[in-house]
């Protein structure tokens, strides 16, 4: 993958500090090494999140633009392919193969094939994506509102997370996935999205199915989803820490 952890980190740290902060250590590459100084961003990044939390309503929204605003191009990035014979022959059928699960604790397991999901009620929202990488683009996002899958399978009372659970790996062959709040399933903006700019999703933006969560970060942004599982707790899912970059450090509240 091409995000490399350091670098988020000092990308972060840019964000979290300011840049008379990060001029300080310009130059040195080992910042996620120096014990004090990781010490510090943790904390930082935590309290970026605490704050967020104390000010902003979980019920907020993310700004959305206008189509003028929308980027010409819209990069890919991160997995821009799972790569396996089974994607790319499903991908070849126009995802006719294709059935999302959603599982775990739940009251109904569902099915559910993309074309279905595309004949429940949709949204469009347009907003601006931010990676940690250091671009944004803005887009126009259609899809099925993840609250009304919710509706659907009906979470049992002690599920805390919805896991999506993605098609693709890395190099070393660790899947990519992520995970978000139930009650931020619920968020109007929280949706999983079919179609970018009006055209059907592309495998480099996540074919056939992607979460768009708006109020966070670039890597919450999950493609190629093939499995949604409820759980009370992150802890026995992959390194525990709730999504393919928490695992290496990344916050797992990625608020912007
Ligand atoms: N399955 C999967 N989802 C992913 C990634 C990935 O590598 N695999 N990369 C994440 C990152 S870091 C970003 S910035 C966005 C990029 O989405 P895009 O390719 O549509 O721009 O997807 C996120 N979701
Ligand atoms: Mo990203």
């Amino acid at each position: 993958m091409k995000h490399r952890p350091i670098m988020t980190r000092r990308r972060l740290l840019k964000g979290a500090l300011g840049g008379a902060s990060l001029a300080v250590l310009a130059g040195c590459d080992n910042v996620t090494r120096n014990s004090w100084l990781s010490r510090l961003l943790q904390n930082t990044e935590r309290l970026t999140g605490a704050v967020q939390r104390a000010v902003v309503p979980a019920s907020a929204l993310a700004k959305e633009y206008g189509e003028s605003d929308i980027s010409a191009v819209f990069p890919a990035n991160g997995n821009t392919d799972p790569g396996t014979a089974d994607y790319a022959a499903k991908a070849e059928n126009g995802f006719a193969g294709w059935n999302l699960l959603i599982d775990g604790l739940v009251t109904t397991p569902m099915l559910i094939s993309p074309a279905a999901i595309k004949e429940m009620p949709a949204r469009t929202q347009i907003t601006r994506h931010d990676c940690v990488e250091g671009w944004s683009a803005i887009g126009k996002w259609t899809g099925v509102p993840l609250g009304d899958l919710m509706h659907k399978v009906q979470p049992l009372l002690n599920a805390r997370y919805a896991v999506f659970h993605c098609a693709d790996v890395d190099d070393e062959g660790v899947p990519y996935y992520e995970s978000i709040a139930i009650a931020d399933c619920y968020h109007p903006q929280t949706i999983l999205a079919y179609e970018l700019n009006g055209r059907s999703l592309d495998v480099p933006h996540g074919a056939p199915l992607r979460l768009r969560f708006e109020r966070q970060l670039g890597y919450k942004q999950a493609k190629y989803i093939e499995r949604i599982e409820l759980v009370e707790s992150l802890s026995g899912i992959a390194g525990g820490k709730g999504g393919y970059w928490e695992d290496q450090g990344y916050e797992w509240y990625a608020g912007i």
